[in-house]
């Protein structure tokens, strides 16, 4: 049988999977640790759906070497985790609080001694409150500078055994999910033009981080990661296929524009018009200076057909009926693991690619058997695998794939009842259990195929 028949990835293809630490670690109040505008808006009521905090969480900051030990166990390649920033500067932007520094040290020693190549994402929204408190969080520039020293400290203390980055995590759930809909923390709903300048901020935020990595961490590598929105020809006609191609690069434009091609797009910025944000000469430079890798989270996509209204497609809305998770909003969409790298790589060129998420909630419960028997997570993964490896099979340059996520943890606004893991938390007794889904990505590792 050839590759394709087996689902066979390239060689040196690397597996891995994902968390972030306002989810899991807890320890919220150990060691000196600050709050971030995530612990003042779990304290908010009716934040959270079922009114939890990420206090406890999974007590990863605790139980680590536990968790690395799972890791390990199921043949996990590479390990991406996020830095609580007000762990170690609990004031945001000075005072080194070295207890919280030295947890990073442990983690990141006992992933290399467990074999597993650490990946550090620098921010995954838990801003802290001290920068929310002093600036005005993401509506100043100031926050984004004090991320480009963060990101310098950073390379300073990993980068002798951290070799991967991600700047920053997502920019729609930090700035305006945040400042513009006020669903996320800190909660704040503002003019439009404000919630642009978040946006903006963000982009300068990673811009600035990117460079403080570079002169910190010069040989590491260093990427963004991007909630990128895959369009599929909802049939591939050659019409349908351009029609996807065309939807994909004018609805990422916000974001994702300024960073690869160094300016807004001007749909975006006729759309916005006063509201439009402010840009400062350099920023753009500053924005755009190349990355070594693109970080794409996926976890559903839209279909799409050919328009003959000008702008040439029509995105075709949902009908309740089709198929999602147990969160609605991830409707299940495999092709989108093959498309969304495959326009990445017609927009803006070979550079390579990391599916930083990608992932599923679903009903888990355990049986009589004390067993989590997740069938539909491990439907979707094998259907959303088979799109990727479509996309290498064809050679498009996808390096790697991180499962979101490693363990069930605090989603956010959800809470803990919306289970992503592969791994089963009990969060009474914080015992782990690896769920079927588990052991078929353990699998699907050490056979390099989807199996
Ligand atoms: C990623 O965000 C995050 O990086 C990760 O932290 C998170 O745990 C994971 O996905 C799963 O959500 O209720 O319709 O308003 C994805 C962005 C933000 C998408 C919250 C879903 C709620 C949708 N997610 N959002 S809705």
């Amino acid at each position: 049988m050839n590759n394709s028949q087996t689902y066979t990835f390239p060689k040196g293809f690397e597996w891995g999977t994902a968390t972030s630490a306002f989810q899991i670690e807890g320890g919220g109040k150990q060691d000196g640790r600050g709050p971030s505008v995530w612990d003042t808006f779990c304290e908010q009521p009716d934040r959270i759906r079922d009114a939890s905090t990420g206090l406890v969480a999974c007590d990863h900051y605790n139980r680590y070497k536990e968790d690395v030990a799972l890791l390990k166990s199921l043949g996990i390649q590479t390990y991406r985790f996020s830095l609580s920033w007000s762990r170690i500067f609990p004031n945001g932007d000075s005072e080194l609080n070295e207890a919280g520094a030295a947890f990073y040290d442990r983690l990141v020693d006992e992933l290399l001694a467990a074999g597993i190549n650490p990946a550090v994402t620098l921010f995954h929204w838990d801003l802290p409150q001290a920068l929310e408190d002093k600036f005005g969080g993401w509506t100043s520039r100031e926050t984004s500078k004090r991320l480009g020293d963060f990101a310098e400290w950073v390379g300073k203390r990993l980068g002798d055994r951290v070799d991967r980055f991600f700047t920053i995590n997502e920019f729609f759930n930090f700035t305006e999910r945040c400042y513009g809909i006020g669903h996320f923390a800190p909660g704040r709903v503002e003019s439009r033009k404000v919630m642009n300048q978040t946006c903006h901020n963000g982009l300068l935020g990673h811009g600035y981080a990117l460079a403080g990595l570079r002169a910190s961490a010069p040989k590491a590598q260093v990427g963004l990661v991007e909630n990128i929105k895959p369009f599929i020809p909802v049939f591939e006609s050659e019409e349908n296929i351009l029609a996807a191609s065309k939807a994909f690069r004018e609805e990422n434009g916000r974001y994702i524009t300024p960073i690869m091609e160094g300016a807004y797009p001007d749909s975006y910025l006729e759309a916005e018009g006063e509201d439009a944000p402010t840009v400062e000469a350099g920023d753009f430079d500053i924005i755009s200076a190349p990355t070594d890798f693109l970080g794409m989270n996926i976890y559903t996509g839209d279909y799409v057909t050919h328009s003959d209204e000008p702008k040439g497609y029509e995105i075709i809305k949902f009908h309740e009926t089709y198929p999602s998770m147990s969160e609605p909003w991830i409707r299940i969409v495999p092709d989108s693991l093959y498309w969304a790298p495959r326009f990445s790589a017609e927009h803006w060129g070979d550079r390579p690619m990391y599916i930083a998420e990608s992932g599923c909630s679903a009903r888990d419960f355990i049986d009589e058997k004390g067993r989590v028997m997740d069938i539909e997570r491990v439907l979707y993964l094998r259907q959303y695998l088979k799109g990727l490896h479509r996309a290498t099979s064809e050679g498009y340059p996808v390096k790697g794939y991180y499962l979101w996520s490693m363990m069930d943890n605090f989603e956010w606004c959800d809470g803990y009842d919306t289970r992503f893991g592969m791994v089963y938390v009990d969060f009474d007794t914080l015992e782990r259990t690896p769920k079927l889904s588990a052991k078929f990505y353990s699998e699907t590792i050490s056979q390099n195929r989807i199996v």
